[in-house]
């Protein structure tokens, strides 16, 4: 009866063994047959100056992109994300409010940035064309406005 019972401990064991070699294979296989991503590749950095947005990309795959932003001017910016067909200088201006352009087709944005403060937001942007400004009064003008493209 005592031997009987140690080989169906023994059988349990080896069949247990089997069950996780075969899941961790399997597991491996998975990983290795998935494509490549840089998780770099939706993250964007953005440098506003006091009459330029400097992005280190200005093209990306759509999803979630991040936006890093750093003020490295001396005024208060921040840039405002635009879903437009518009080319990034002629964008209309806010017919209501002075020396601020319209932001049609926002799909959010930074919120203001004293100097040397940085902001990291989040979009879920859809393939097509965007302009990215800064709404300060006058700040367009000056010239903080770049082109944008999601894939
Ligand atoms: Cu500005």
């Amino acid at each position: 009866m005592k031997a009987l019972l140690a080989t169906a401990a023994v059988s349990v064991l080896l069949l247990a063994a089997c069950g996780t070699a075969g899941g961790t294979g399997a597991t491996t296989v998975n990983a290795t047959s998935a494509p490549a991503v840089n998780p770099n590749a939706r993250t964007v950095n953005a440098t506003l100056t006091d009459s330029k947005i400097l992005l280190d990309q200005s093209t990306v795959p759509s999803g979630k992109i991040t936006f890093n932003v750093k003020n490295g001017g001396t005024m208060v910016h921040e840039v405002v994300v635009l879903k437009t067909d518009v080319a990034a200088d002629k964008i209309a201006p806010n017919p209501d409010e002075p020396g601020k352009m319209s932001e049609d087709g926002s799909q959010g944005e930074s919120g203001d940035l004293d100097p040397t403060q940085a902001k990291t937001f989040t979009l879920d942007l859809v393939p097509g064309n965007y302009v990215l400004i800064c709404n300060q009064p006058a700040h367009y003008l000056l010239g903080m406005h770049t082109a944008f493209v999601v894939k």
